[in-house]
C-alpha cells in the first residue's frame, strides 16, 4: 500500500427534500467518513491504499466494508465487533441552502478501537500515513491509537499527513485544542482550514498559521480557504492557489478531497505548489456533487480540470 488511512465511517441518510428532518418522510441511504473518502479520492486516482476501522457486526457494518472495498480499497485490516453497533448519521439539506448533520455515533464500535488494532507491519511499508482530528475525538482508545500510528509511522519514515477536521459537536474545545496540539507536533504535513488554523495556534492569517506548525515541526501546511482557494508554505516554498469556479452543491467531503489530491501530489513527487493546486481542485469538484465520494474524479478527470480543459460541471 502506498498509503494507509484508519477511523470511523458510518451509513448516511440524508433527506431527500430540503426540509427539517421531522418532515421529511425518505432518505437516501450512503455511507460517509472523513478517512475512507480519502481512501477512496486516492483509489479513484490509481493510488494503493488502506482503510481500517473497526465495524459492527450487523448490516450496516457490512455494507460500509462492501462500500469501501468495492471502490478498491484494501480492508484487510477491518475488524468486527458484536459489543457495540456500526454508528449513522443524518443529513438535512435545509430550506434555503446549506446541510446540518446530526450524529448517532455515541460509543459505536469504531469508538473501540485501540492501539492493539494497529497492524504496525501493515503501516510501516506505507509510504504515507493519513489521519484526521476526528478519530481521536471518539474515545481515550481512539487517541492513544492515533498517537501509537504517528509515533510508528516517524520511526520508520513514514510521512505524516494530519488533517484536523475539528467537528465541534465531539470535543470539548479545551480538549480538542490540547490533544489536536500533540498530534499536530508529530505532523510531516498539515491541511487545515483557516478557522481550525486560528483556533489551535491562536493567530490570525494563512501565513502566521503556517509558520506556527513549521516551527512546531512540520515540512509543510497547506491552509483551505474555501472560497478563497488555499496558501501553502514550506521552508522552501510559499505560495497561494486560487479557488476554482463552481458552483457549490454539498460542501461535506471537500476536504477529504482535498487530502486526497494533495496525497496523490505528494506520491507523484510533486512540488508544494503543484500538491497544493492538486488538492484544491479535486476539492472543488466534490463540492459541485451531492455526497462525500460520488463526485471524487479520476486522473483524467482532475487532469482535464487541472489543465482547465474541463471545468467539471459543463
Ligand atoms: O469530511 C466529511 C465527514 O465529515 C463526513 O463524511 C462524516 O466522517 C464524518 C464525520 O465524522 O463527520
Amino acid at each position: 500500500m502506498e498509503v494507509v488511512t484508519f477511523g470511523e465511517s458510518m451509513v448516511l441518510f440524508s433527506g431527500d427534500q430540503d426540509l427539517p428532518l421531522e418532515y421529511v418522510h425518505r432518505f437516501n441511504k450512503q455511507m460517509a467518513g472523513a478517512e475512507s473518502n480519502v481512501a477512496i479520492g486516492l483509489a479513484r486516482l490509481g493510488h494503493s491504499v488502506g482503510w481500517f476501522s473497526k465495524l459492527g457486526q450487523d448490516a450496516f457494518g457490512r455494507y460500509i466494508l462492501q462500500c469501501v472495498r468495492g471502490q478498491g480499497v484494501d480492508t484487510s485490516r477491518c475488524t468486527f465487533t458484536d459489543a457495540a453497533p456500526t454508528a449513522v448519521f443524518f443529513k438535512e439539506r435545509r430550506p434555503g441552502g446549506g446541510t446540518k448533520v446530526y450524529y448517532y455515533r455515541d460509543r459505536s464500535a469504531a469508538s473501540k478501537m485501540t492501539p492493539a488494532d494497529l497492524d504496525e507491519a501493515y503501516l510501516t511499508q506505507a509510504k504515507i500515513l493519513h489521519v484526521t482530528g476526528i478519530t481521536p475525538a471518539l474515545s481515550e482508545g481512539c487517541f492513544e491509537l492515533v498517537l501509537r500510528a504517528m509515533e510508528s509511522a516517524k520511526r520508520n519514515d513514514v510521512g505524516i499527513v494530519f488533517d484536523p477536521n475539528i467537528r465541534w459537536k465531539l470535543w470539548d474545545r479545551a480538549e480538542a485544542k490540547g490533544k489536536l496540539l500533540e498530534l499536530a507536533s508529530r505532523a510531516d504535513y498539515i491541511l487545515p482550514g483557516l478557522d481550525e488554523g486560528e483556533f489551535l495556534t491562536g493567530v490570525t492569517g494563512a501565513n502566521q498559521i503556517a509558520e506556527f506548525f513549521l516551527k512546531l515541526g512540520a515540512k509543510a501546511v497547506v491552509v483551505k480557504l474555501g472560497k478563497d482557494g488555499a496558501y501553502y508554505r514550506s521552508l522552501t516554498e510559499r505560495g497561494h492557489v486560487p479557488a476554482l469556479p463552481v458552483q457549490e452543491i454539498d460542501p461535506v467531503g471537500a476536504g477529504d478531497g482535498f487530502a486526497a489530491g494533495f496525497i496523490s501530489g505528494l506520491l507523484r513527487g510533486e512540488s508544494l505548489a503543484q500538491a497544493a493546486a492538486r488538492a484544491n481542485a479535486v476539492g472543488a469538484i466534490v463540492v459541485g456533487v451531492h455526497g462525500d465520494t460520488e463526485g471524487l474524479p479520476n486522473e483524467e478527470e482532475l487532469t482535464a480540470v487541472l489543465s482547465g480543459q474541463s471545468t467539471y460541471q459543463n
